[in-house]
């Protein structure tokens, strides 16, 4: 059953031709920070030499056949997005750079609009800094409250108390997986509750979108934020899913051209949706870019993607289990079936930098720090933790490199 996995992430992994290299060392490259950042197709690098070659012109206002071919390309890319998370529609995709600025878009518009003194946003203690600052910030402004969801030591959900915590909750703001400990939060569960109790439900889809199917509507979210660059997209662009009922009534976010109808010196009427939310020329060939890496993870099938990272974290656990006798500690959901391809860890003493260093000097690309989490690493008492994370184009083989580099770390540092 591996076994077909990795030939087919082998077969995966020619598609990416920066994986092909060796590092300045002759090393293998077992690239596992896909968390933080993917490694891209050559269909999407291909789908940018081609916008930029053939289509490239500003969209939404040439009459000339390229401005035409851009702005098809443009829309269709958001069609693609809609189409890959269940979209009512293409016009509640709105473009933005990445997931944050999608969070801050609902933040600074939704959230300025709708909140004030006696509300409640409701987050958890899991969340990247990207989904509790803006809520930070919008709660001080508004005076509302900003409430949490606690994690256990392993990192699962504490819903015990759920409903309690939903008492006058009118956002309830919630990573789909967490980017440090991999916990995939059982929305289904929890969605309902939140509806129940009057709240909205924005999800940061950041770690969830790129590797399985996330579908909008099943889930029912209110609004969904994710990055393109987390999905064998470019860098620079990410969108956010709101239901148009929701997008209709937000004010709009920036200002300026394309989203508007009518400007007058004194009075301006906005664009409809999506554009509304889109001011200024947009990133037009990195969407054209996006759409390619949707396409791409179509052909793949995202339920490929899930049970292959399913088995690769599986075997990753098993083989990393005997380093326990050493000094390994490994972090997040002991149950299997709650986490994702994120496995984060510490060796004996070594601090989550130098093994990061010493794991890199072998070819192996894993993160090393707070993963922006700081306020869960100080309640979890870890000063850093290393990182692995895996994704569709990584192999048994990578996994085999992780564990000779971490037994050359224990050499290094001496370990029993
Ligand atoms: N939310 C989650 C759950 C994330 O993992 C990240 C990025 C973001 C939001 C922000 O995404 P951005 O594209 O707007 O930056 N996470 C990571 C990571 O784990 N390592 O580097 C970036």
């Amino acid at each position: 059953m591996i076994a077909t996995g990795t030939a087919r992430a082998t077969e995966i992994a020619r598609d990416f031709p920066i994986l092909a290299q060796r590092t300045s060392r002759g090393k293998r490259l077992a690239f596992l920070d896909s968390a933080a950042s993917s490694q891209k197709p050559q269909a999407v690098i291909d789908s940018l030499f081609h916008y930029y070659t053939h289509d490239n012109a500003n969209i939404h206002r040439g009459v000339y056949e390229l401005a035409e071919r851009a702005t098809n390309a443009f829309e269709l890319a958001r069609a693609k997005v809609a189409g890959f998370v269940n979209a009512a529609e293409p016009a509640e995709i709105v473009w933005t750079r990445n997931t944050t600025e999608a969070i801050n878009l609902v933040s600074f518009t939704w959230g300025l609009a709708n909140l004030g003194p006696g509300d409640a946003i409701l987050t958890s203690q899991l969340e990247h800094h990207s989904n509790l600052v803006p809520w930070q910030l919008l709660a001080a402004k508004t005076g509302a409250e900003l409430r949490f969801i606690e994690v256990d030591g392993d990192g699962m959900h504490l819903l015990d108390d759920l409903d309690a915590k939903l008492r006058g909750v009118k956002l309830l703001a919630l990573s789909h997986v967490s980017n440090t400990l991999g916990t995939i939060a059982p929305l289904e569960h929890i969605i309902p509750r939140a509806h129940a109790a009057g709240a909205l439900v924005l999800v940061d889809a950041a770690q969830s979108v790129p590797h399985f199917k996330v579908d909008v509507r099943a889930l029912d979210v209110d609004f969904l934020a994710a990055s393109g660059h987390k999905m064998c997209g470019p860098t620079g662009i990410g969108f956010l899913y709101g239901k148009r009922a929701l997008l209709e009534g937000m004010p709009p976010f920036l200002t300026g051209g394309d989203m508007i109808k009518e400007v007058g010196y004194r009075e301006t009427s906005f664009n409809e949706l999506p554009w509304k939310f889109e001011a200024g020329t947009s990133n037009i060939a990195d969407a054209v870019g996006l759409g390619a890496a949707v396409d791409y993870l179509e052909r793949v099938g995202m339920d490929w993607v899930a049970a292959h990272e399913r088995e690769l974290t599986g075997y990753a656990l098993d083989r990393l289990a005997p380093l326990e006798a050493r000094g390994l500690t490994i972090y997040g959901p002991p149950d299997r079936t709650r986490r994702s391809g994120v496995i984060s860890f510490n060796f004996a003493d070594i601090h989550a930098h130098d093994l990061a260093s010493i794991l890199d000097t072998e070819g192996v690309c894993v993160r090393a720090g707070h993963h922006c989490t700081m306020p869960l690493m100080e309640k979890m008492g870890w000063p850093a933790t290393a990182r692995a994370s895996f994704y569709l184009y990584n192999t048994e083989e990578d996994v085999d490199q992780l564990i000779s580099a971490l037994e050359k770390a224990a050499e290094v540092f001496k370990l029993p």
